[in-house]
C-alpha cells in the first residue's frame, strides 16, 4: 500500500482520544471461560479484541499522558511511551479487516504474540525511569502518593492486557496445552490450592537452601466449611497464584533465616488455606521476628523499593526476596479479580501474609482502571499542606503559656 496508512504515527492522538473515551469491559472468569469452550469462537474473541485492546490501552496511555514531565520525558519512561504506542498502532490495522477470513485471525495471533514480546521489560524499563527520576530531582513535590497511584493503575491494566493477549493466543493457536489439558488458556477450572501452595514453597526452598544452605520446612492445613476432607480447589489463574505465594514464602524464608542466625533449628512456616462461602484465603506465618507497624506500607511502595540495581560482583544483596517489586505486584494478581493481599505483623514475633480470592467464579470479575476526571484529580500534585500535624520531639516550651503574675 502506497497511499499513507490511516493508522500512521500522526494519527495516533486522534485514535487515543477515540478509544479512551470508553470504559474498559470488565470479563468474568465464566465469560473467560466461554471463549475456550465448546462454542469457543476465535472470531467473536478476534472482532472483541481489536475494540477492547486499544480501549485498554488507551485508557492507561492518557493517564501516562498525566505524569509530570519530569518523570514523562526520562529515556525509560518514553521507551515504554513509545511501545504502547507501536502496539496500539499494530492492533489499529485490524479494525477494517474481515473477521471471516482465516488467515486474518492467523496474523492477529501473530501480531499478540509480537505486542506480548515488546513490554516483557515494562516493569524494570519503568523501574529505571523512577531511578533516573530520582537521581535528578532528590526533592520534588511529586510524592510517593503520586508515584504509587500510577503504577499501581498501570500495572493492573499491564496484567490486564496480558491476560487478554495470553487468553486469545493460548486457546486458538491451534494446538492443546500437552502439560495442563484441563486448562482453558491460563484459566484452571479446578486450581488445587494445596499443589499451587507446595509447588511455590519447593521453588522458594530451592533459592533458600542454595543462599543460606538450609531453609524452614512447611506445615501446610486446609479447612473447608461445606466439603471435609475435599482438598480446597477453585477457577483461577495458576500462575497467578504462584507468584503471589511464591514472593511471600522468600519474604517468610528470609525473615525467618535472618532471625535464627544462630539457632540450630528453625521455626516452620504454616501455611493455612481455607474455603468459606465468599472467600477462599491463605494464610502464610513466619516467626521471622515481624516488621514494625510503621514500615508495612514502604513494604508496598515502588518509590521505596526501587533502589538502584546492584553493580556486577556486588554480593551484598540476598537473592532472595526484598528486591524490587514483589509485594506491590502480588497485591495487584490478588486485587485484578476481586481479591487482596494483607500482612499482619508483630514486631518481636512474626507476620502473617493473608491472601483473599473469590470463592466463587461468578465474583471473580477483573478490577481495571479507568480514565475519568476522578482519576485526572489524582495527578494533580497538591501544593497544600498537609491537614495533620507533624509530631515535634522537641520538650515544649511551656514559659510562653506562664500568665502574667
Ligand atoms: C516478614 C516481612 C514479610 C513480608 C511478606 C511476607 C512475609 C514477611 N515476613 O518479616
Amino acid at each position: 500500500m502506497l497511499i499513507s496508512n490511516v493508522f500512521s504515527l500522526a494519527s495516533v492522538p486522534k485514535h487515543i482520544e477515540h478509544f479512551s473515551k470508553f470504559s474498559p469491559s470488565p470479563l468474568s472468569m465464566k465469560q473467560f471461560l466461554d471463549f475456550g469452550s465448546i462454542n469457543a469462537c476465535e472470531k467473536t474473541s478476534f472482532v472483541f479484541l481489536r475494540q477492547e485492546l486499544p480501549v485498554r490501552l488507551s485508557n492507561i496511555m492518557k493517564e501516562i499522558n498525566l505524569l509530570p514531565d519530569k518523570l514523562l520525558t526520562t529515556p525509560s519512561v518514553q521507551m515504554v511511551q513509545s511501545w504502547y504506542i507501536q502496539s496500539l498502532m499494530e492492533i489499529l490495522e485490524f479494525l477494517d479487516k474481515n473477521p471471516d477470513d482465516h488467515k486474518i485471525l492467523g496474523e492477529f495471533v501473530d501480531a499478540l504474540v509480537t505486542i506480548r514480546n515488546r513490554h516483557n521489560d515494562v516493569v524494570p524499563t519503568m523501574a529505571q525511569g523512577i531511578i533516573e527520576y530520582k537521581e535528578a530531582f532528590p526533592q520534588d513535590p511529586v510524592t510517593n502518593q503520586n508515584i504509587q497511584y500510577f503504577l499501581d493503575r498501570f500495572y493492573m491494566s499491564r496484567i490486564s492486557i496480558r491476560m487478554l493477549i495470553n487468553q486469545h493466543t493460548l486457546i486458538f493457536d491451534g494446538t492443546a496445552n500437552p502439560v495442563h489439558p484441563n486448562t482453558i488458556g491460563s484459566i484452571d477450572p479446578h486450581c488445587q490450592v494445596g499443589d499451587v501452595v507446595q509447588d511455590a514453597f519447593h521453588s522458594a526452598k530451592m533459592l533458600c537452601d542454595q543462599y543460606y544452605l538450609r531453609s524452614p520446612d512447611l506445615i501446610l492445613q486446609e479447612m473447608s466449611s461445606k466439603k471435609k476432607n475435599h482438598s480446597i480447589s477453585i477457577v483461577y489463574v495458576p500462575s497467578h497464584l504462584y507468584h503471589m505465594l511464591f514472593e511471600l514464602f522468600k519474604n517468610a524464608m528470609r525473615a525467618t533465616i535472618e532471625t535464627h542466625e544462630s539457632s540450630n533449628n528453625l521455626p516452620p512456616i504454616r501455611v493455612m488455606v481455607s474455603l468459606g462461602g465468599e472467600d477462599m484465603s491463605i494464610k502464610v506465618s513466619d516467626k521471622g521476628g515481624g516488621v514494625p507497624f510503621r514500615r508495612i506500607e514502604n513494604l508496598f511502595s515502588y518509590m521505596y523499593s526501587t533502589a538502584p540495581a546492584p553493580q556486577i560482583g556486588d554480593h551484598t544483596r540476598p537473592p532472595l526476596a526484598g528486591f524490587g517489586y514483589g509485594l506491590p505486584i502480588s497485591r495487584l494478581y490478588a486485587k485484578y479479580f476481586q481479591g487482596d493481599l494483607q500482612l499482619y505483623s508483630m514486631e518481636g514475633h512474626g507476620t502473617d501474609a493473608v491472601i483473599y480470592l473469590k470463592a466463587l467464579s461468578t465474583d471473580s470479575i477483573e478490577r481495571l482502571p479507568v480514565y475519568n476526571k476522578t482519576a485526572l484529580k489524582n495527578y494533580k500534585v497538591s501544593q497544600e499542606a498537609d491537614d495533620w500535624c507533624i509530631p515535634s520531639k522537641e520538650p515544649l516550651d511551656l514559659s510562653n503559656y506562664k500568665v502574667a503574675k
